[in-house]
């Protein structure tokens, strides 16, 4: 404890940094609440960044200011109040820099933003809102006079995940290609459609915008009432297609079971979200072109077979990148993303139907 209030002491806090507990779920960066001493001070989020996976932590820290920034402008010209809770605010270190580098690792401050809850599996109710700051957040960055660099080169770009993928098969580092030829034939009769969007993208008819790229059910704060407080996570705010944020949300909100469900059984798509949460995405991204509308669906299996892809790639690589509690998490995790994604087929003219409803 004493090594992260040390850590806390290189930034500008207001207050005395007293205790530090580990906090939240996430399978990339180290989070940590520091909480002050004194009760009118605010207490603060302290994370290490994981530099295996963002190499250039100045061009992340900068595209996070921004960002940022651009939102808070959106939310005062909305004469919001309360904007430190809707909206992230860095905190600089005491010689005024983006992040500490310790020698080994790099560290950046939050405010912490207090009365915040997160959530794995939302209601309804929560979906819409959950859509409607999706949305929002799109809008607020149509307009953002920054460049917005990508901080994971090719992050969502299929093409490339499939890509590693095959590497990861060919080189079988950890031996376990042999043992999971159905996965990879479920992987590779899905390539050749999954890359739509990336000819899409070459032809000129999807466009790329400024996407959250991490729009996980819990990436979104949202306060005691059940309104949404505040989008977080933004460390993958890059272009990319709208498909991904749809997508992403749908992959974790939507499910009926758990991102790694032991229980195949227990995995599917529900409706009622998928179908709240396009409801409310769609009457707050107003900007959005009807091939984008069109597509969202698709954008749900994307999504999905991408983390399916993603994960079993891990997993052939010897589970080197997402944090994995037990010996072959990955390979649950992958199994579970797969299923979820044959249920999204499965309700495909469904999906399809729900949007062309809302789209009158
Ligand atoms: C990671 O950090 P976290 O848990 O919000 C990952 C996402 C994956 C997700 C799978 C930078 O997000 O892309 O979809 O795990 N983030 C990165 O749960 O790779
Ligand atoms: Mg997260």
């Amino acid at each position: 404890m004493e090594k992260y209030l040390n850590l806390a002491k290189k930034f500008r806090l207001e207050g005395t940094p007293e205790t530090v507990a580990p906090l939240g779920a996430g399978l990339i960066n180290d989070s940590f609440k520091v909480t002050t001493k004194e009760s009118d001070k605010p207490d603060y989020l302290l994370q290490r960044i994981n530099h295996n996976i963002f190499k250039d932590v100045e061009l992340l820290q900068n595209n996070i200011l921004h960002v940022t920034n651009h939102i808070r402008k959106k939310l005062q010209a909305k004469g919001e109040t309360d904007i430190e809770r809707k909206t992230l605010t860095i905190i600089p270190t005491t010689d005024d820099k983006l992040f500490y580098f310790d020698g080994e690792s790099y560290w950046r401050v939050y405010l912490f933003i207090s009365g915040g809850k997160s959530y794995d599996s939302i209601t309804p109710d929560l979906a819409y809102e959950a859509g409607k700051a999706f949305g929002e957040f799109q809008s607020y960055l149509a307009d953002i006079p920054e460049k917005i660099e990508e901080t994971i080169p090719n992050f969502h770009n299929m093409e490339f995940r499939l890509q590693q993928f095959r590497e990861a098969v060919a080189a079988d580092v950890a031996g376990r290609v042999a043992e999971q030829p159905e996965i990879i034939s479920e992987i590779e009769k899905r390539a050749e459609e999954m890359c739509k969007a990336e000819r899409m993208g070459r032809e000129g008819t999807l466009p790329k915008r400024i996407n959250h790229c991490d729009t996980k059910v819990n990436n979104v704060l949202f306060d005691n009432s059940g309104r949404i407080l505040c989008v977080v996570d933004l460390d993958t705010v890059m272009p990319g297609y709208v498909l991904s944020d749809f997508g992403d949300f749908i992959r974790t909100g939507a499910n009926t079971g758990a991102e790694d469900d032991a229980d195949l059984n227990n995995v599917g798509v529900n409706i009622d979200i998928f179908s709240a949460y396009a409801k409310g995405y769609l009457e707050t991204a107003k900007f959005l072109l009807p091939i984008e509308i069109e597509n969202l669906p698709f954008g749900a299996r994307l999504l999905t077979y991408m983390q399916t892809v993603r994960f079993f790639t891990d997993y052939l690589n010897g589970d080197t990148y997402y944090h994995s509690n037990f010996a072959g998490h990955n390979l649950q995790r992958t199994k579970a993303q797969l299923k979820l994604l044959q249920d999204l087929e499965k309700n495909e003219a469904k999906l399809n139907e729900i949007i062309k409803s809302f789209n009158k």
